[in-house]
Formats: structure tokens, sequence, C-alpha cells
């Protein structure tokens, strides 16, 4: 079994959530290998963030994209190359503010890569402003008399938005982040999860999320209306409880499946006609 362990100092905060999503994503993709699954075909795609530094920590193929873009760049990776398996970790404020558009298409078009949201609800890197999902009056550093808006809930955008694989998981809870990770990464298209992840520093919830949070039972994750109902419990700003786990799944065509009548866009024959074309212009 190969070790995913890369070896970049890490210098995520003490206590940061981000700890469980790597802690959880290296056995995940360990079982998967066991599996049959070649780690060297798997790609790992990040924003910029706090959470983006996984792609140091991961001992796979990695991109580091800019804020807001992982989605483009992982669709275009997969588009490219079918066969690769390709993992997105993206922050709050990377995916649900400027990157949203591409959240929604991602879900629309359901492309086979999966998107895993470090969700914690503020932006870290740049020390604390308020993001799309931080409650109303969050008092952060760019709204110190606490934010007007209320949040907007990920989870509604992208089953509305047609999604086939909805799940959201917590930074406190690495064996259901494991079994999450797993069904993603196996899900044939889109497979978005939303993970709660506590900043230590800049808003720890630690407390308000253990006294919240259950995994779903008896839930029937092909219903759509069952999963509508389950997500809009919590809007990511009441005192409600907060359902954990897989809310819908269904099985629908990707995007790359859409394109099969087309050939490969990577053969030895289109490598040499772009070739040439490029050499054309010199
Ligand atoms: C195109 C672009 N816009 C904005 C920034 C500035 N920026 C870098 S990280 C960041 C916030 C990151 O917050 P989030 O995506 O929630 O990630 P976290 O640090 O919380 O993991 C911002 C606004 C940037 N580097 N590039
Ligand atoms: S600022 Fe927050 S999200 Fe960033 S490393 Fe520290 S605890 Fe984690
Ligand atoms: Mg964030």
């Amino acid at each position: 079994m190969r070790s995913l362990s890369a070896p970049a100092k890490n210098t995520w905060c003490p206590g940061c959530g981000n700890f469980a999503i790597l802690s959880a994503i290296k056995p995940a993709l360990n079982a998967l290998e066991e599996e049959g699954l070649d780690l060297d075909r798997v790609v790992v795609v990040s924003g910029i963030g706090c959470h983006a530094k996984i792609a140091d920590y991961l001992n796979v193929n990695s991109f580091y994209s800019i804020h807001g873009r992982v989605l483009p760049v992982a669709t275009g990776i997969k588009l490219a190359n079918p066969d690769l398996t390709v993992i997105g970790f993206a922050g709050d404020g990377d995916c649900y503010a400027e990157g949203l558009d591409h959240l929604i298409f991602a879900a629309k078009r359901n492309v086979d890569i999966t998107l895993i949201v470090h969700n914690n609800r503020v932006y870290g890197l740049t020390t604390g402003q308020y993001t799309p999902t931080s409650p109303y009056g969050f008092k952060g550093r760019s709204t110190p008399g606490g934010t007007v808006e209320r949040p907007l809930n990920p989870l509604e955008i992208v089953l509305s938005s047609g999604g086939s694989f909805l799940g959201r998981g917590y930074s406190h809870g690495i064996e259901l982040l494991k079994t999450l990770f797993r069904q993603a990464i196996l899900h044939k298209g889109f497979a978005f999860l939303d993970v709660l992840q506590v900043c230590a520093t800049f808003y720890n919830m630690y407390n308000y999320y253990n006294q919240r949070v259950y995994e779903l039972k008896d839930h029937d994750a092909s219903s759509y209306s069952a999963a509508l109902k389950k997500i809009r419990e919590w809007d990511y700003n009441s005192e409600a409880q907060i359902a954990l786990g897989l809310f819908y799944q269904r099985v629908l065509p990707t995007y790359e499946q859409s394109f099969s009548h087309l050939s490969p866009l990577v053969s030895p024959e289109r490598e040499e006609a772009i070739r040439s074309t490029l050499e054309s212009y010199i």
C-alpha cells in the first residue's frame, strides 16, 4: 500500500478541521487502491486558501488552481483524459463566492469528478472575513458590526442544479468522512460533499456543531423530495439539528459520456495535429 503522506511541512493551525479531511482522504484512497484504483491516475485540484494546502500534503498528482477555479480546472483535466480520477478540494469562499457559477454548471453537466468543500464558513487564509455560508450577524474582519446577509445553502443549490450525488460531513467525524469520500469517488458523475470544517482560529464552531449534528438513518437517498426536506432542516443559520451523510444519489449520463462519439482528446494523432498547428504559428 502506498504512503500518501508528502514531505511538505504542515502549516495549518493546531485544532484545524483540515487535518481531519487529510486524515480521512488517505485511508479512503488506500482502500480504493486495494480494490484496484491506480493512484498514479489520481489528480487532486485545489483552489487558494488554507484548504488548498492539502495538495502539498498528499502524495498524488496535484494542481494548484486559482481562487474560485477548482471546478473549471478539474473539468478540463477530466475531459482531456477521462481515465483519470479527479478530486477537487475547494474552500467555501473559493467555491460558494467567486466560484459559485462553476458549481452550478458542474452539477448541471454531471462531470465525473469529486468536489470536497472545506466549509469553515469563513475566509481562513485571509484572516477571517465572512463568506456566503457565514450566518447572519457573523462578526469578522470585514463585518465588525455583523453581516446583514443570510447564508446560502450550498446543498440546496447543487440539488436544484441537477446534482447527482450530494452529502455533508463534519471535520469532527473521520469515520463518516472516510465513508463519504469513498462513495463520492466511486460515484459516476459529479459528487459533491460539503464538509463542515472547523476553523479553530477564526470561527471555532466545535461546540455549536457537536450539540446539533446527527447521522442520517432510514433516509431514502434516491428521493429528491426526501433529500430536499433533510437539506432544508438546517439552513446554515438556525438552531436546528444538522444532518450528516449522503442526502441524494442518482445515476445520470456523465458529461464525458455525452462526448463519446468524438475521438478521445488525448491520442497520438490529436497530439500531432495540435503540435503541427502550433508550429505553423512560429
Ligand atoms: C482570484 C482571487 N481572488 C481573491 C483572492 C484572495 N484570496 C485568497 S485566499 C482567499 C479566501 C480563502 O477562503 P476560502 O476559500 O474559504 O478558503 P479557506 O482559507 O477558508 O480554506 C481570498 C479571498 C485570490 N488570491 N485570488
Ligand atoms: S486559519 Fe483556520 S482554516 Fe486556516 S489553518 Fe488556521 S484553523 Fe485552519
Ligand atoms: Mg473558508
